[in-house]
């Protein structure tokens, strides 16, 4: 039942590190691009971080020795890795991925999970790829796979089908089928050692292992059997990370000197009311508890709260409660004012 609810999505850029040396130095497009380890003639050592796909056609892939890609394509640009500037484009990317859900989990620089299990169809979540895809290579230039299914496995497994620049969707009745022919090592979960194992007795496609029993399984790989006799009958009920989810949003800010000045404190508190809208509009979120926090002079700290009965994202109702809260530090207590803050909480997705 459960299983049948959810919609997953799973997003990972293409040829990632290469893609973003392509934006970067526009001259690159079209030629094989190695990004890794200086090949030094050849006699480089190290090995291959990401290749483009014209790269790939020689045989070039991430892992390899870097002196394999030279002898492979030795016409190739070989570019060393940039990685402080793969990440802000990554925090880019995923600031925007992050808006389609306030349930995502970021699994590495360039590939997420998302729970879209609120689209109402199939359909929907396709469009709803769609426009993800499109947000990101509007605003960043870059393209991306979509994977969408009913689990993590499915969809990670849907985005290496339709790989590069693609998207698609697996739904339930198609998942049979497509695992079947698969070979064991392509499922997600099974490592190196486990394959090896199944090999050895004979079991190397997807169908094979689904003749195993759970109670055999269990006895060859012990508690990890029931995930594999899962997976391979496309059940997979892990969540998109929870931990991960926008609890709350906040800011706060502590004076250089603790103040009783209204001009201040309330211009301050005016700077972070718009920090914090701003972060929850970017994010699709509305919500419905306010807390203001103040800490005197002297470290002694409160928190006031409010919620609304209605979730909300107005500006209006935000500023108002937050101010009569924060009003109320001032009127209860004479003492300096050492730090302010405000946070939301209590957050839902539009
Ligand atoms: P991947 O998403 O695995 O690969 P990719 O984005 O280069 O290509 P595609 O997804 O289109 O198949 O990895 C993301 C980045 O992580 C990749 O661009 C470089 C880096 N990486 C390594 O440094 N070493 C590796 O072995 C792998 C697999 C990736
Ligand atoms: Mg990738
Ligand atoms: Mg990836």
């Amino acid at each position: 039942m459960k299983e049948e609810k959810r919609i997953i999505l799973h997003i990972d850029m293409d040829y990632f590190f290469a893609q973003v040396e392509e934006r970067e130095n526009p001259q690159f497009k079209g030629k094989p691009i190695v990004v890794g380890a200086d090949p030094k003639g050849g006699k480089g050592r190290g090995v291959v971080s990401t290749a483009n796909y014209e790269a790939r056609k020689y045989g070039i892939k991430s892992g390899m020795p870097i002196s394999k890609a030279w002898q492979l394509c030795s016409n190739a640009i070989f570019l060393s890795v940039n990685i402080e500037f793969y990440e802000k484009v990554s925090e880019q990317i995923m600031k925007i991925v992050k808006k389609y859900s306030p349930i995502y989990e970021i699994v590495s620089l360039d590939e997420a999970y998302l729970d879209i299990s609120f689209c109402k169809s199939w359909k929907e979540a396709e469009n709803f790829g769609k426009r993800l895809k499109r947000e990101i290579f509007e605003k960043e230039k870059l393209t991306c796979t979509v994977g969408i299914g009913p689990n993590k496995t499915i969809a990670k497994l849907a985005t290496e089908k339709a790989k590069p620049n693609g998207l698609k969707v697996m739904k339930p009745k198609e998942i049979e089928k497509f695992l079947d022919p698969l070979d064991i090592e392509d499922l997600p979960g099974i490592g190196l050692k486990t394959a090896e194992k199944l090999k050895k007795i004979g079991i190397n496609k997807i169908f094979e292992l689904k003749k195993l029993s759970k109670e055999k399984l269990k006895e060859m790989f012990g508690k990890i059997g029931e995930k594999i006799w899962k997976r391979a009958r496309g059940i997979d009920e892990e969540p998109v990370s929870p931990e991960e989810v926008i609890k709350s949003i906040g800011r706060q800010i502590t004076f250089e000197r603790d103040t009783r000045d209204p001009k201040l404190i309330f211009g301050t508190f005016d700077q972070l009311i718009k920090e914090v809208y701003h972060e929850l509009i970017e994010n699709n979120f509305s919500f419905k508890t306010i807390t203001v926090i103040c800490r005197y002079k002297g470290f002694e700290t409160h928190t006031k709260s409010k919620t609304l009965e209605k979730a909300c994202n107005d500006l209006t109702v935000l500023k108002n409660e937050a101010k009569k809260l924060l009003l109320r530090f001032l009127i209860e207590s004479k003492k300096l004012i050492r730090l302010i803050g405000i946070r939301v909480s209590n957050l839902s997705s539009q």
